[in-house]
């Protein structure tokens, strides 16, 4: 069957190329992976994740990826579908973790603002859904969240691009993300990450205030740690931080609601490359080296749990 496996990591795709890949890869692995549609967009697309990982007992240890949150970062669904790629083609490399561990991953969490980037505006960043009383499309997902929703770093403006939408989770993409993270009673959540580009930096909560989170020792301990493995590969700078501490105020974001929510122990944003040479635009060619080095900290990141 040539569409198996039909996805490249030497240019970017189109959702539909990402859907497929997920599928078919699953199909091949069945044994240990699952397509699971969390929910549907404004504009009607399926969100989909796989979970990867053999079937354990109840409530197993498990991490969450997203990508593509923000849909001009192209880069992070093409890093999520190589981990997919590279955990399930290797999988005899990782027996271990996939028989402790189960992955789930959402390649492509703002499915309608990703095709938007792809096929229109390649540097929309918001979701697609219509605001009430404007012309200006979008609502940022990631200041969408219910943790310290409203607070600094976020709009009422909905022709800004931090604009926060009427509600926490009135957007069905980050309503998905919450419900399905509520909700998956065999998951015993650990680790959260949301991949973002770009910046090369790994950040903790919090992103509403500028107070440390009770846990930050632990969280800046192993986001090191990750840093530090991610470095040894290309020699690629990382820095480790909370939102506040090395960037500024965003408040509403996933991974604060990831942590904030009691869902997880340990949450991250990591911001992929590059520092803004092409930032948003990444080279396809750099698609293999960031993703050979960014699975490297997951790697720390999962080994962890
Ligand atoms: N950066 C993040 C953003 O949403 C962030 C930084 C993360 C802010 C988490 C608040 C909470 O603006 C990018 N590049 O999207
Ligand atoms: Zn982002």
């Amino acid at each position: 069957n040539n569409s198996v496996n039909a996805l490249t990591w030497t240019n970017y795709h189109t959702l539909a190329e990402i859907h497929t890949f997920l599928q078919d890869i699953s199909n091949q692995h069945k044994d240990i992976s699952e397509v699971i549609n969390i929910g549907t967009s404004t504009e009607g697309r399926t969100l989909k994740l796989i979970r990867i990982g053999a079937n354990g007992g109840t409530r197993k240890k498990a991490i969450f990826m997203d990508g593509a949150i923000h849909a001009r970062e192209w880069i992070a669904p093409a890093v999520a579908t190589w981990f997919v790629n590279e955990l399930l083609t290797n999988r005899n490399k990782y027996t271990t973790l996939l028989s402790q561990v189960d992955f789930y991953i959402l390649p492509v969490a703002n499915v309608d603002g990703y095709e938007y980037s792809r096929t229109t505006d390649r540097m929309w960043r918001k979701t697609r859904s219509a605001n009430s009383g404007s012309t200006c499309r979008g609502t940022d997902p990631n200041r969408n969240f219910a943790t310290g929703y409203g607070g600094p770093g976020t709009s009422t403006n909905p022709c800004s691009e931090i604009y926060r939408g009427t509600r926490a989770f009135s957007e069905p993409e980050t309503k998905a993300m919450s419900d399905f993270i509520n909700n998956r009673s065999t998951a015993n959540w650990i680790v959260y990450a949301a991949l973002h580009s770009y910046s090369q930096m790994i950040l903790t909560p919090w992103g509403y205030t500028y107070d440390f989170p009770p846990t930050y020792t632990e969280l800046k301990n192993l986001g090191v740690r990750a840093a530090n493995a991610l470095t040894a590969v290309h020699r690629t700078s990382y820095e480790v931080g909370s939102i506040t501490e090395i960037l500024s105020p965003g408040s509403g974001g996933s991974d604060d609601w990831a942590y904030g929510s009691g869902n997880f122990r340990y949450s991250y944003t990591i911001e992929l490359r590059d520092t803004g040479r092409y930032g948003f635009l990444l080279p396809a060619s750099q698609i293999i080296p960031t993703a050979q080095e960014t699975w490297e900290a997951v790697l720390v990141m999962a080994n962890a749990m």
